[in-house]
């Protein structure tokens, strides 16, 4: 097998001082969902992901805890297993920088760089951020001596420190990234990594004296191995850099590293010069994404909005949240998290758009074709373009994907289910049985029957566990996972037996998702004291005697006296008056105007402000508290102005 048909993609390796979020998720889903592809077009891929587990961080996390920080990353890295796990995270191997394997390579690397003069001793002082484990340049810091990336003080620091010849090979590395423009993904991360090697990089402090927790310098004990300069090393150690020369050979040569945004300097820039130095390829891509903000915001754990990939899982299920994470934004994008956005694509694209033409086709094949799938000539022109348009998806999704772009290739896999969807409005199969038009139908149900097939291929890496509901429902032998994409023939299900339809994706009720996530107002403050507050009975006569319309605020006026009072023009069909209301602090004008509203229309006349008011707008109110929450009550479809409401 020659290299173009191999595949070896890494997650960073996480930091067991804390729980998984989402970012962890977001990285090891994206890069197994490639992995999953690519072995479903053939290739032979390996898929790496793993802990970091010594430095600074992690010491000061287990003092913290009153562990030692063996005992921490025992503990803590049985969660990212137990994710990935959770996730349907499919790699191959699971590595942490403690194990002996890796703790081997990397004073073996360290020692053959000494050995050849790229590394030595000397003695560093400079700015430092204890948590970040950097020393900062001062053309880099923040204000008042803070660290650029997480904003905290910096102390001074000097010690005696080994450093490694970075500046020497950087005219390499230019020429080497100058050469191969897909070194760096995408093109803006590129640029960013191009002007910073074109600037000045200096030497790097490899070794700390300050902390235990890390890997001891062969013959000079007192040191530890800087984290960064170990955990990078542990890409190379899994596949076997010094263990196992065979393995290296088969997939060093197509590594590809896939990181956020904030971790590229490492990746591109620190570990290929560590590269060029050992004489080791560097990689082929290193792959960047964005960053996840939480209902806009930036997540942390002080705002308590920290997503936990573990309870997306629970509540929406791992396909939803895969799929939902890798459509939602371009890949190397930030993007934004919001349940309500999570629930909105699941309704939309994966019980509306892929679990009805799963159900409806399958119900169709049942009832009309005795639940085996017909032979059916597909040589009407709709049936040719349906097929057309499969094939031409498979071939823009494989372009979509060398460019890890996630999002094109669900946007092309979900166009293909959507024209599924129109074919069959179109073709109308229950018309088709009705008339007798038999041969017909049996085009329609066998051309249904391949779309699915096809997209149940499709949508496999991302939503493995639907796509095999999907593989027996539709009656296929084995697993869809060891399926080959490009071994899809177009009509080849005919004659197959298709199992019961069960709904794959159930749809999510609004209402009771957002009454199940609002916070019930406190009884003592607000709805309980009004609610007990009843006013006395009335008749019927006594209800129907208020006058209540449709209306619409058509112009809204400060009435500069009032902070309380807008002077509102609306329109009752058969005329417009004024009202004043009390609405004023919970309502900007152009969040009325244009509004519609039920009003009292037969209120007596008042005079507010010295303006005549005709009439009252209704409103719902609770308070929580300090807060007042007003809105307008409104009819809930279109109906003429004036209207009466009984
Ligand atoms: O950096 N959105 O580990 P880590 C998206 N151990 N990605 C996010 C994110 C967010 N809000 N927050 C964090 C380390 N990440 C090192 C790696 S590799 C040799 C060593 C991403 O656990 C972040 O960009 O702090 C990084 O890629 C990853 O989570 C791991 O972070």
């Amino acid at each position: 097998m020659d290299n173009k048909k191999r595949f070896y993609i890494t997650t960073p390796i996480y930091y067991v001082n804390d729980i998984p979020h989402i970012g962890h998720a977001y990285t090891t889903i994206a890069c197994d969902v490639m992995s999953r592809y690519k072995r479903m077009k053939g290739f032979d891929a390996y898929f790496l992901t793993g802990t970091d587990e010594h430095g600074q961080k992690i010491q000061t996390a287990a003092e913290a805890k009153g562990l030692t920080p063996q005992e921490l990353v025992d503990k803590i890295h049985l969660n990212f297993k137990e994710l990935w796990k959770v996730l349907n995270i499919s790699n191959d191997d699971f590595i942490r920088t403690t194990e002996d394997r890796h703790v081997r390579v990397v004073q073996s690397m360290f020692k053959k760089l000494m050995d050849q003069g790229d590394i030595y001793k000397g003695s560093y002082e400079g700015w430092y951020c204890v948590p970040c484990e950097t020393y900062v340049p001062e053309s880099s810091m923040g204000e008042n001596r803070t660290c650029p990336d997480c904003g905290r003080p910096l102390t001074t620091m000097k010690e005696e420190s080994y450093f490694f010849k970075a500046s020497k090979y950087v005219p390499r590395l230019i020429e080497h990234y100058e050469k191969n423009l897909q070194g760096v993904m995408p093109r803006i991360r590129y640029n960013e990594i191009m002007s910073f090697l074109h600037g000045e990089v200096r030497d790097q402090s490899v070794s700390r004296t300050t902390l235990k927790w890390g890997i001891p310098i062969p013959g000079d004990e007192k040191h530890v191995v800087y984290v960064w300069f170990d955990a990078l090393i542990n890409y190379a150690t899994a596949v076997g850099y010094l263990d196992d020369p065979e393995m290296f050979e088969r997939y060093w040569p197509v590594v590809r590293h896939m990181v956020g945004k904030d971790i590229i300097r490492f990746h591109c820039v620190i570990w290929p010069l560590m590269l060029l130095a050992l004489g080791v390829n560097v990689p082929v891509s290193v792959v960047a994404h964005g960053w996840w903000t939480v209902d806009g915001e930036k997540m942390s754990k002080s705002k308590g909005n920290v997503v936990d990939p573990f309870k997306m899982a629970e509540l929406y299920g791992a396909d939803a949240f895969r799929y939902f994470l890798l459509r939602e934004v371009p890949f190397g994008n930030d993007g934004d998290f919001s349940e309500a956005a999570l629930v909105g694509r699941i309704n939309s694209d994966l019980a509306n758009d892929l679990g009805n033409l799963l159900n409806r086709t399958l119900q169709m094949i049942v009832s009309y074709s005795g639940g085996v799938v017909p032979a059916g000539a597909l040589d009407d022109p709709l049936d040719v373009e349906v097929r057309a348009l499969g094939e031409a998806t498979v071939g823009a999704v494989d372009k979509s994907m060398e460019t890890f772009s996630y999002d094109e290739a669900l946007k092309l896999i979900w166009a293909f289910i959507g024209r599924a969807n129109k074919y069959i409005d179109e073709t109308s199969p229950w018309k088709l049985q009705k008339e007798g038009k038999n041969a017909r139908l049996d085009g329609v149900l066998c051309t249904l029957y391949e779309v699915l097939r096809l997209s149940a291929l499709l949508v496999a890496p991302y939503i493995p566990e639907g796509a095999e509901k999907i593989w027996k429902q539709l009656g296929r032998q084995g697993s869809v996972h060891t399926e080959k994409i490009d071994s899809f023939r177009w009509g080849e299900g005919a004659g197959t037996k298709v199992d019961k339809a069960e709904v794959l994706f159930p749809r999510i009720d609004l209402e009771q998702w957002k009454k199940d996530r609002t916070p019930q107002p406190d009884a003592a403050k607000a709805s309980g004291a009004e609610a007990a507050e009843h006013e006395p009975e009335i008749d019927i006569d006594g209800f129907r005697s208020v006058e209540l319309r449709v209306a619409q605020i058509v112009k809204v006026e400060e009435i500069p006296r009032s902070k309380k009072l807008y002077k509102l023009e609306v329109d009752l069909g058969y005329e417009r008056r004024t009202i004043c209301a009390g609405i004023k602090p919970f309502f900007k004008p152009e969040e009325l105007e244009g509004r519609r509203a039920v009003v009292v229309a037969n209120l007596k006349p008042a005079k507010l402000c010295g303006i005549e008011s005709n009439g009252m707008i209704l409103a719902a109110s609770v308070k929580g508290g300090e807060d007042e929450q007003v809105v307008l009550i409104a009819p809930a479809a279109d109906i003429p102005l004036g209207s009466r409401v009984r």
